[in-house]
């Protein structure tokens, strides 16, 4: 019989909208200014990101399907029968499939991410592909304490999956706590990460600079879903996408530029703009896999299997809890 999964459970913390008004509001009252990238996901944003995910330029995607395609019986083996697997930012859950298709029996799949509309729909998909998976989305923001629903009963153990680089989005210092908190929820179990690599910076550069523009539309879109949202009034066509590798911080750095001084309305507050001015959207954390081991070794994990591409420029590596 197929399962409803239309019920949410919904992560601690605040709903994701009175989040985005509370975070746009401080990031416009600070110095440097800068806002989580977890705003980019509304409907739209999450739209483009799925676009982006496609383009010539950003290999990460590609790479990693590529990866998990080709080890995924391993992975499977590292997963075990009867898992129980949460899926941390979980987005429109393509990957998950090559998974499943591997592995023995999966009996439960959390999959969480902060896109309300978007998991749902994506959801219902992968429920219908696969009738005998307890498919159990959950909304909400998971860098912060997250409430799960109990283990599936018919499961010996939950294992993690968090691909993409979306650790990438994380410092160092909330990498570390993240990883600390998902080992504990973990028990029993192990986590697959995708680490996108430190690598030639002309590569990194046209990914975060694909000729389309949809990574600056999707960058832009922060503030149409400001404009739509918090009755805020950007000009949009007045801020310019940036985006450039930071060398000593080994991050990507994606920037809204202000192209002349300007004035705008935020929740009915009025902030200023020079010209050249930025906020700063996100960043992107590029790793080595020694950094990698280093960083799992910190949080208890052992580090039991890295595989890369023959370029090297992604990976995708199994901590044991
Ligand atoms: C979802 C954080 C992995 O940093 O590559 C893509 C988001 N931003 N293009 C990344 C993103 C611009 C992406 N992550």
């Amino acid at each position: 019989a197929h399962r409803s999964t239309a019920l949410f459970s919904v992560a601690a913390g605040k709903p994701p909208e009175e989040d985005f008004s509370t975070d746009m509001v401080k990031a416009l009252s600070s110095r440097p200014r800068c806002l989580s990238p977890k705003h980019f996901y509304d409907e739209q944003g999450s739209a483009l990101f799925d676009r982006i995910c496609e383009l010539p330029e950003y290999y990460p995607t590609r790479t990693e399907l590529a990866l998990l395609q080709r080890h995924a019986p391993e992975i499977a083996e590292f997963m075990g029968p009867d898992a129980e697997i949460v899926e941390f930012g979980a987005g429109s859950l393509q990957k998950i499939r090559l998974l499943l298709d591997a592995m023995d029996a999966p009996r439960c799949y959390v999959p969480i991410d902060i896109s309300g509309t978007h998991l749902s729909t994506a959801a219902r998909a992968l429920q219908h592909c696969y009738p005998a998976l307890d498919v159990h989305p959950v909304v909400g923001d998971y860098t912060g304490p997250l409430r799960l629903p109990a283990m599936h009963r018919n499961s010996n153990r939950r294992v993690g999956f968090f691909p993409g680089s979306t650790i990438g989005n994380l410092c160092p210092a909330e990498a570390l706590s993240f990883l600390k908190q998902a080992r504990h929820i973990l028990r029993g179990g192990g986590l697959l990460l995708g680490v996108d690599l430190i690598k030639d910076p002309a590569i990194l550069h046209a990914a975060y600079n694909d000729s389309q523009g949809v990574t600056a539309a999707f960058n832009r879109n922060v503030l149409s879903r400001a404009n739509r949202e918090l009755d805020a009034n950007f000009d949009i066509d007045a801020f310019a996408h940036s985006a450039f590798y930071n060398a000593p911080l080994q991050r990507i750095e994606m920037h809204l530029m202000s192209l002349r001084s300007q004035r705008v309305r935020v929740c009915n507050q009025a902030f200023s703009f020079a010209q050249g001015e930025t906020l700063h959207t996100e960043s992107s954390y590029k790793y080595t896999v020694d950094g990698l081991q280093t960083m799992a070794a910190k949080t208890g994990f052992e580090f039991g299997a890295v595989w890369t591409d023959p370029e090297n420029r992604f990976c995708l590596c199994w901590l044991q809890v």
